[in-house]
């Protein structure tokens, strides 16, 4: 079972009998020109894998194209058959079942491993029907994040202890990490990130330079490039300089070398994540330089071999905050940093922007970042790891979260500015080529990668969602689920109802109508706690007190935050009238007695919908029982176990959130389910 739960969604499980005679697949499979280690030949290991488990058909590989039926796969320049092939992009694929011979053709050798993932995840389905189509990412850069810390821990992590470092060296067996590399290509990630953002310089050491080759040669297979995240720092704290200036010779002179021995040992390595004057990291602001000359400082250095700088857009500085001021808000902070700095990037830098302007809350506006960068390539940072969001004991399926923001119009100059399709596309600024998306993951050595096997329909509709940003966020997880579980009808229909109930509830029951994640802000964010949010400098601010709540963002009258969006979008978020329930609190301080459009007041709907919320999640473990016997006993359990404790929890946070607020307001509850009986 643990060898299952490390396959993920690529379990390969037999099809049942019947199903398996109705299936038409070619005896030989012909990994076009595949030297070994190449994506190409992975491809052809991997169908021969899938298929000996899906189908129970022990197929042969080769390297040449052979007379009669087979399944072809290979890049395009290898590729003589006779289908007219659409135009491929980078990393697009050709796939096509209709003839006697499959054809799995892409554009590049990582475009045909994703071909017959895809192959084989339509075979894992049932799926045999005649297709032929082309299909190309909408972004190149689709990668995760991993804040794994150089001692084996992990920031924000909820799965065990790092796959890739231990006692500040990288882990001489690299399994986990290729099984990793395998889940990544699956679903068309591209690009990885090791170590965590909040950067230790030590990954620089002679030894972990040699680590980091053996950890790209393990991804190397699967089409998986590796970066590293550095400390801003590192010339002073770990090249013994005097500086880190980014405009101080000996440092750009130190950096230049040490990229140069990076590539030495990883002659493709993606390219370097840098976290700079925020939360106290180091940056180019301790010496009054820009944040626009510290990144370029790590782009010309990579420039000459072919690297790229994604450059975190999560600068603010939580010294200064202060709650007093009512026109202090930290959600200004992207936007004031970033805006001026437009057209003064490297062409090789990548803004990397999180999807709100706070942090990973269980609703947030779009950030409004996006539509101010227009001359630099931008890349939106998501979070598998559900760190405001129940740390995966809590099921949490975050397509329809991200959705939120994806399918955001952000209407620049009055035009359709759609974040996904139009901006993260590179089409609305004319940027093709460096766009794209990241996620921060933090898998661990736990043996479901996440903590939770239900968690992993996150990831896995990650990388689908960065591929192609309008699809379905319930046709994935439905393949998910076949891919996960099998093809039992019950089990894909309650584990799709429950999944897309679960975003809902949990805003239902942690903090509703934009006021956050109300919980322990100052700790491990988990758990209610709605009275860490105030009186401290970290700016999650909710403004509550005895009568009122909510940041009034407003330019009129509170922190101009609305203001920073594009005209259409700033009017529609001024106005209280107009500024949609769901981000009331976000943008507006009102009273409690305030009516929504609801028609409700925000306090009776606090308290309603705390109450909605734990009765769905207390649903779930009732659902879940009805599975008990379709799957194999230990998911059932394991699954079983969280949802129960999600269920109880789910209690505690109603009750802690509506006791709170009775207390602050004192008002009653009209349902008198609230307060002292
Ligand atoms: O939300 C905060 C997290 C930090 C994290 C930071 C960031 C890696 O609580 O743990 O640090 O965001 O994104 O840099």
């Amino acid at each position: 079972a643990a060898e299952d739960g490390l396959n993920g969604w690529l379990r390969y499980a037999r099809l049942p009998c019947d199903i398996v005679k109705q299936a038409n697949v070619p005896a030989t499979i012909v990994a076009l020109n595949a030297t070994e280690s190449s994506p190409v030949y992975t491809a052809g290991q991997e169908l021969k894998k899938g298929i000996g488990g899906i189908l129970g058909k022990t197929l042969d590989v080769t390297h040449e194209t052979r007379e009669g039926p087979s399944i072809v796969v290979g890049t395009i320049n290898t590729f003589d058959g006779s289908s007219t092939i659409p135009e491929l992009e980078e990393d697009g694929f050709w796939l096509s079942t209709q003839g006697d011979t499959v054809e799995i053709i892409g554009q590049n050798e990582r475009g045909a491993l994703y071909g017959a993932f895809e192959y084989l995840s339509m075979l894992a389905q049932a799926n045999f029907t005649g297709v032929a189509y082309a299909t190309n990412p909408s972004a190149a850069i689709r990668w995760v994040n991993q804040w794994d810390n150089m001692d084996g821990t992990i920031e924000r992590g909820y799965a065990g202890l790092s796959i890739f470092f231990k006692d500040n060296v990288t882990i001489s067996n690299t399994t986990r990490v290729e099984q990793y590399a395998r889940l990544l290509a699956s679903i068309r990630v591209n690009g990885i990130i090791i170590n965590n953002v909040n950067a230790n310089p030590i990954i620089l050491s002679d030894d972990n330079m040699a680590g980091l080759g053996k950890i790209a040669d393990a991804m190397r297979p699967w089409g998986v490039k590796l970066g590293i995240s550095l400390n801003f720092a590192s010339p002073q704290t770990f090249g013994g300089l005097a500086s880190f200036d980014p405009l101080d010779e000996t440092v750009i002179a130190w950096w230049n070398s040490t990229t140069d021995k990076l590539y030495e040992h990883v002659p493709d390595l993606a390219g370097f994540l840098v976290k700079a004057n925020s939360e106290g990291q180091p940056g180019p602001i301790t010496y009054n330089r820009t944040l626009s000359e510290g990144a370029n400082m790590f782009a010309r250095a990579a420039k000459p071999h072919g690297g790229i700088v994604m450059f975190r857009a999560f600068v603010y500085d939580y010294q200064t905050l202060n709650e007093s001021n009512w026109k202090d808000d930290r959600a200004n902070a992207a936007v004031d940093f970033f805006r001026e700095l437009d057209g003064r990037f490297d062409d090789n830098v990548v803004v990397q922007v999180k999807y709100g302007p706070i942090d990973f809350q269980v609703r947030e506006p779009t950030s409004p970042l996006f539509a101010h960068l227009r001359q630099t390539a931008s890349a939106i940072e998501l979070q598998v790891a559900q760190e405001y969001l129940g740390q995966q004991c809590h099921l949490v399926y975050l397509p329809p979260l991200w959705k939120t923001v994806l399918n955001f119009d952000l209407r620049v100059d009055g035009e359709k500015s759609v974040v996904g399709t139009d901006i993260l596309s590179g089409k609305r600024f004319n940027k093709k080529g460096l766009t794209g998306y990241a996620a921060v993951v933090n898998v661990g050595q736990n043996t479901t990668w996440l903590g939770s096997h239900l968690a992993m329909s996150n990831l896995y509709a990650y990388g689908r969602i960065a591929w192609d940003p309008t699809d379905d966020e319930v046709a994935i997880l439905e393949d998910w689920t076949r891919l996960t579980f099998g093809l039992d009808n019950t089990v894909r229909e309650t584990i799709t109802r429950m999944s897309m109930a679960s975003w809902p509830a949990y805003e239902n029951y942690t903090g509703n109508l934009g006021i956050q994640t109300l919980t322990d802000i100052t700790g491990p964010h988990y758990g209610p706690n709605p009275q860490s949010m105030d009186n401290n400098p970290w700016g999650q601010w909710t403004r509550a007190d005895a009568d009122s709540i909510g940041m009034d963002r407003t330019v009129s009258n509170g922190t101009g935050y609305a203001g920073q969006y594009p005209a259409d979008v700033a009017a529609l978020y001024e106005d209280i009238e107009t500024t949609p329930d769901e981000l009331l609190l976000w943008f507006h301080h009102v009273p409690y007695t305030h009516v929504l459009k609801s028609g409700k007041t925000v306090i009776q709907h606090f308290y309603d919908a705390h109450y909605a919320g734990a009765e769905t999640a207390a649903t779930f473990p009732q659902q879940w029982a009805k599975l008990q016997g379709l799957m194999d006993q230990q998911r059932f359990e394991e699954t079983a176990f969280r949802l129960t404790y999600q269920a109880g929890h789910a209690i505690v946070w109603r009750d802690s959130i509506n006791q709170f607020y009775h207390n602050v307001s004192g008002i009653p509850d009209s349902q008198n389910r609230v307060g002292n009986h």
